[in-house]
């Protein structure tokens, strides 16, 4: 008869950035390789757009099951231990530190658990108490996957004593420099760090490791992964990415769906579109450069700013946020389009009129650039960006001015520096088909048959049992 169905229960932590990988995944499993999932929602969210991304899911694909948990029922209120800190580490801390007591009921009857690699320490022994495998997704890049694989490794050989993170030369990927290393990480008491590095030690213990990448894009990492020569006894490495969008949060404010009337009026490639990601707002002063660099460009231009890390506190005037007190948003209009509201980016970026992505490379973005075949201007700013922007100009999604500052650093990247760079790869033809040949490996990778889709047929194979 048929092969029982698997059940596959889905943890992501928190943030836009984990969440959409995830219900990707979700629809990717449910839809795609016909699996009974379901998917754990922390609640309350972070984030407004997390839980409007979370109804969007349910009611676009009520097969994907959601099973809440209520973290008002922990004992562990991370935000009075860690004032200050970025508010989405603060609820990885809670989420990790309520996972052996919310977590275990919920996988009743699973053939596999599939926590965020921000949980992974924490939910790997939590399931083999109960016997279900767990398996590790992976947000971000294969590069950076086996930076993490790695670094614990590294501070191992380094000896005891030695302070401060230097280049770190993964076997068989490359030598990351010193300066595009997260800036956490230089700090072994940082949140961040901690976790980073408590993860990364769990990977030998879990089943089965997936990561939103594909072969073509980064061929070492995933060979090295793979390999065995870089960490002894990694467990099978499926990459199956660039998992596809499937849903939309809906419109929410009057501003929203304007830019889809205004990009349907421009030229095709006319548009440079400019977003940051969820997460982190720039500096006033950049913010500032930014927008005389988009006016100098001599481009459209459609720009996300975000003037808070957590869309709730963003309560700000658009002309506060981006210091105009000299008329810059009279001066653009009908050429620049600038909203602080949410925009459905994948559609942007599959959007005709839309030439050119400067972006800070969060690796959904980089893969949302791959699957449209967009080029990007890499700015990365923090964390993973960096690695990530080297992963997108090696495998010509674009190009990375690698002396602009990122967070932390001192340097105002300036606005003729911007409008520089963003006009010579606007005029650039052959940036724009090594994107295109981007896209095509990256639509063969999925395809049936291609390297991802077989990866995650043999992934779901294995749960099966
Ligand atoms: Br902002 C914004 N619309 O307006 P990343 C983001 N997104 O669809 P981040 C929108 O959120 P981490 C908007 O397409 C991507 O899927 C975007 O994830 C979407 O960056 C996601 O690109 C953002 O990985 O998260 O938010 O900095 O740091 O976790 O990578």
């Amino acid at each position: 008869g048929p092969a029982a169905t698997p059940r596959i229960v889905l943890f992501p932590s928190a943030g836009m950035g984990h969440l959409v990988p995830f219900t990707r995944l979700a629809v990717a499993l449910s839809a795609g390789h016909r699996c009974d999932v379901s998917l754990v929602t922390a609640l309350p969210t972070v984030s407004s757009a997390e839980s409007r991304h979370i109804a969007a899911l349910s009611a676009a694909f009520p097969a994907v099951r959601r099973t809440d948990m209520d973290l008002r029922l922990a004992p562990f209120d991370a935000s009075s231990e860690f004032p200050g800190a970025d508010p989405f580490y603060v609820r990885y801390e809670a989420l990790r530190r309520s996972a052996p007591l919310l977590l275990a009921p919920l996988l009743a009857g699973a053939s596999a658990l599939v926590a965020d690699i921000a949980l992974a320490s924490v939910a790997i022994p939590v399931a083999r108490e109960l016997h279900v495998p767990c398996y590790v997704f992976f947000t971000a890049s294969a590069t950076m996957l086996s930076l993490k694989a790695y670094f614990p490794a590294y501070l191992d050989a380094r000896g005891a004593g030695q302070h401060g993170v230097g280049d770190v030369d993964v076997p068989g990927v490359y030598c990351i420099p010193s300066s595009s290393v997260p800036q956490a990480l230089h700090d072994p008491d940082d949140i961040f760090t901690r976790q980073f590095v408590a993860n990364g030690r769990a990977l030998v213990a879990a089943n089965g490791l997936l990561v939103n990448a594909f072969e073509a894009m980064e061929p070492e990492a995933v060979a090295a992964l793979h390999g065995g020569a870089m960490v002894a006894g990694l467990p099978p490495v499926f990459a199956v990415g660039p998992l596809m969008p499937v849903v939309k949060l809906g419109e929410t404010g009057e501003e929203q769906g304007n830019y889809r009337a205004w990009l349907d009026a421009q030229p095709t490639r006319s548009v440079v579109y400019v977003s940051f990601g969820s997460r982190k707002a720039l500096a006033r002063d950049q913010i500032k450069e930014l927008a005389a660099g988009l006016e100098a460009c001599g481009h459209r231009f459609l720009w996300v700013v975000k003037g808070a890390v957590v869309d709730r506190d963003d309560a700000g005037e658009l002309n506060d946020l981006i210091g105009d007190d000299e008329g810059f948003l009279q001066r653009v209009q009908g050429r620049g389009l600038v909203t602080k509201s949410w925009v459905e980016q994948d559609e942007v970026l599959r959007h005709p009129a839309v030439g050119l992505f400067v972006s800070h490379c969060g690796w959904n973005s980089v893969t949302e650039a791959a699957s449209s075949g967009v080029p990007v201007l890499a700015w990365p700013r923090f964390a993973d960006q960096r690695v990530n922007a080297r992963v997108a100009a090696r495998a010509g999604l674009g190009v990375w001015v690698e002396r602009w500052s990122w967070e932390g650093e001192e340097a105002v990247v300036t606005a003729e520096d911007i409008a520089e760079q963003v006009a010579a790869v606007m005029g650039d033809e052959a940036v724009a088909e090594k994107a295109a040949s981007v896209l095509e490996a990256a639509a063969r990778a999925v395809a049936d048959g291609g390297t991802s889709h077989r990866s995650l047929a043999e992934f779901v194979r294995r749960c099966r049992g």
